[in-house]
């Protein structure tokens, strides 16, 4: 590779942005057992402090995602100027309607219009936390659906959909965006409201410009092409964001990278293709994990490197190559270029990266050496839960 293009590379590198969620910093896992940490943060701004970590030792992880009750605070610009003392910024309010009881039918698509003010209220409010946190973007997951045939009307359920998102839309301030994500299923188990892109690129395509989709690598059916969704929302202009994460079964939110590195890699390969990648893109890179049995600051910071590694090898392929190959119908030789950038070792370059910003090369070896893990268990007592299902 050209010196130039290394150049261009490295820079590419260094400018990459990883938002991570604050719900990951705490004790969070399975609905089946929480095996708690000593030492996990009690209150959103210790939620902060942690994040630093994360980001002193990576550099591209400044952005800290909330959610929004479990990061309650009674005031959001002093959270910000905590966040902005230890250089990160407040990044995506994840809004919650799915854990109280009133939600057991949905909340802005249940039949009840009770609840369904009482759902569409959260969501404003979590616009007015954008506007004192400064936060560009909320994050719309919701958990509506049915599980029995018959039990709701699928069209009304829409329509009731539909109508609440234009409320929120029309709330939105300037600069301000609503992030759509899809689940397959779950909590749902017959209908989800919003179960795969498409709905979602319906909603947001009547909603907007400023309504955008996300998409989050666990939401999938096995063997679903997600590289194509990508490409295929980025050529719309429509792909606001990600979730990344690693799954192996459903939505099992483990390390992002973790299991199939190969699809993270033909993701952002999409990614860099349709100029997602770099200064002028608007998509948010975000983490959407859990650590139930890895200790979490570690596990956030191999996160990020498994993305940066992702991207770094996405930055390698060669384009010129590729394009020629599959111009001339060489199949070998187009799978070939794209192979080659893929078991290139970029570890090294990545160290290098990391010297040149002024870092320790070994981001998992620094953070051990720190001292962190062992001043935040002796200081702190009684770590909060974070919610389920993060
Ligand atoms: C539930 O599936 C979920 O994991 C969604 O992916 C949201 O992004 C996240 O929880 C936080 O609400
Ligand atoms: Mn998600
Ligand atoms: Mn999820």
């Amino acid at each position: 590779m050209s010196e130039p293009a290394l150049s261009a590379v490295k820079a590419a590198l260094k400018s990459q942005r990883i938002e991570t969620p604050s719900w990951a910093y705490g004790n969070s896992g399975t609905r089946f057992k929480v095996f708690a940490q000593p030492g996990v943060p009690r209150t959103p701004e210790e939620k902060l402090d942690d994040a630093a970590r994360v980001q002193e030792h990576t550099g591209v992880a400044p952005v800290v995602a909330l959610h929004i009750p479990w990061d309650k605070v009674d005031d959001y610009a002093a959270l910000a100027a905590h966040a902005k003392e230890r250089g990160l910024t407040l990044g995506a309010v994840n809004a919650n309607v799915f854990q109280d009881d009133d939600y057991k039918l949905g909340s802005v698509a249940h039949p009840d219009a009770a609840v369904r003010r009482k759902a569409l209220g959260h969501l404003l409010e979590c616009v007015d936390i954008m506007d004192a946190t400064g936060s560009r973007d909320l994050k719309l997951w919701f958990a509506d659906g049915t599980n029995y045939p018959g039990q709701d009307d699928i069209r009304s359920r829409q329509d009731r959909l539909a109508e609440a998102l234009g409320a929120v839309y029309e709330r939105l301030g300037e600069g301000q965006r609503m992030l759509l994500e899809y689940k397959l299923f779950e909590p749902s188990f017959y209908s989800t409201d919003v179960p795969d892109w498409g709905t979602a690129y319906a909603h947001c395509l009547k909603l907007g410009e400023k309504a955008q989709v996300v998409v989050d690598t666990g939401h999938h059916a096995p063997g679903t092409n997600i590289e194509f969704i990508v490409a295929t929302l980025l050529r719309e202009g429509k792909l606001g964001g990600f979730d990344f994460n690693s799954r192996f079964y459903a939505d099992d939110d483990l390390m992002a990278g973790a299991a199939d590195p190969f699809q993270l890699f033909r993701i952002m390969y999409e990614v860099v293709r349709g100029g997602g990648h770099g200064p002028g893109s608007d998509i948010a890179f975000m983490l959407d994990q859990c650590h139930n049995i890895e200790p979490k600051i570690p596990a956030i910071i191999r996160s990020v490197m498994n993305v940066q590694e992702a991207t770094a090898k996405a930055l390698l392929v060669d384009g010129e190559a590729l394009a020629a190959a599959q111009h001339s119908g060489d199949v070998l030789a187009a799978n070939g270029a794209l192979m080659d950038a893929f078991h290139t070792d970029v570890r090294p370059l990545l160290a290098v990266v990391r010297e040149e910003m002024g870092l320790d090369p070994d981001p998992m070896g620094a953070y051990a050496r720190s001292g962190w893990a062992r001043k935040i268990t002796e200081e702190r007592k009684g770590g909060r839960q974070a919610g389920w299902g993060a």
